[in-house]
């Protein structure tokens, strides 16, 4: 019996085998405790010979299993450790390193052509009143310039902000001692625009506002001049014409010449060599009343670009959507290094 136990004690290789085997000879019904169970019927002289015997298999078999314990779970922790082991000369993965979207930078580079002019950066909510999105722009409810601007609803009174012209209103409302202001205000908006190679549902625009005693439509040219100078270069030139907002007294909308230079040389974009990039206006005087800025006293001009059109403008980009769908092929061009 014991040389039967021991052989299995040898063969077995898992602890579950070696636990099989404790259980099958030194286990509650084992051999050997149904052979001491049994003492009882045995005579005086046999008794302790039996009992030795038996106890000393027993004895034997146990220590068998401990030491063959002992070796698989060594066996087993010399495995782990060759398993886990880590290699720290190898050289790490690269990480990616990321940069700005296009969209961001030409934000941040307009941001920062307007700071040099004086003005300051503002923010404005993007779930906006129906009040501040147009009431307060001179777009009264049932108003049918209102359509211009085909609106994302959320409640009646809450809607996705069309353009960033409310912070406008904000901006003048929120000033309590009415003083000059001069602000531009970066930020998305929402249209209920049918997405083409010029549209997008949900784009970006700059607002503008310059509100002081005297400020005058040539202001507002010079300004703009100035921007689409610097931003494309001192040879170009604006062209304002007339149009309408309900918000601007005159409105216009500006176009900049359109020549596109590359490696090639250059070339003036088709059709009438102009490009619309903004609307833009003075205040109109209800405006800044409804602000309570005496139209009397003060006047204003105001803008609202879309910077998606000008980063296809300066850069050549044929598509709004590659701002939106996040290729890194197109991302990674305008990473600079
Ligand atoms: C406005 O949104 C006026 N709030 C602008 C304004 C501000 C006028 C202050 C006067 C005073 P408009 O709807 O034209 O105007 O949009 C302004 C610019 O946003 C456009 O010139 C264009 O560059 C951009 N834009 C308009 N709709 C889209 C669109 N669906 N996708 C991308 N860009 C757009």
């Amino acid at each position: 019996l014991e040389q039967e136990a021991l052989a299995k004690v040898e063969a077995a290789s898992t602890l579950q085998e070696l636990q099989d085997v404790r259980v099958a000879y030194l286990g509650k019904k084992g051999p050997i405790t149904e052979v001491l169970r049994g003492m009882g019927k045995l005579s005086a002289e046999e008794r302790p010979v039996i009992g030795e015997l038996a106890n000393t298999v027993r004895g034997n078999i146990a220590n068998a299993i401990d030491e063959k314990k002992a070796g698989i779970e060594a066996e087993q922790l010399e495995k782990q450790l060759a398993e886990e082991q880590i290699d720290v000369t190898l050289p790490g993965r690269p990480v990616a390193v990321g940069g700005p979207h296009l969209l961001t930078s030409i934000v941040e580079e307009i941001e920062d052509l307007f700071i040099g002019l004086g003005f300051e950066i503002k923010e404005g909510p993007e779930v906006e009143t129906d009040y501040y999105n147009f009431e307060a722009l001179n777009l009264p409810k049932g108003h049918p310039a209102r359509d211009m601007q085909d609106s994302f609803y959320i409640t009646e009174e809450l809607l996705l902000r069309t353009h960033t012209s409310p912070v406008q209103a904000r901006t003048m409302n929120a000033l309590e001692d009415k003083r000059p202001v001069k602000m531009i205000c970066p930020g998305k908006v929402y249209r209920r625009d049918t997405d083409d190679a010029t549209h997008s549902h949900q784009f970006t625009q700059i607002e503008g506002l310059y509100v002081d005693k005297n400020v005058r439509m040539s202001d507002l040219k010079g300004v703009l001049d100035r921007f689409a100078k610097q931003m494309f270069g001192e040879d170009r030139e604006i062209r304002l014409r007339p149009s309408f907002f309900p918000f601007t007294e005159p409105s216009v909308e500006m176009d900049i010449s359109c020549k596109v230079c590359n490696g090639k040389g250059c070339s003036v974009c088709k059709g009438t060599g102009w490009i619309e990039i903004l609307g833009a206006g003075m205040v109109h005087p209800r405006v800044l009343e409804m602000a309570g800025y005496d139209p009397k006293e003060y006047s204003g001009f105001a803008f609202g670009m879309g910077p998606e059109r000008i980063a296809m403008l300066k850069y050549g980009v044929d598509d709004i959507r590659h701002f939106y769908t996040n290729d890194l092929r197109f991302l990674k061009q305008y990473h600079q290094a």
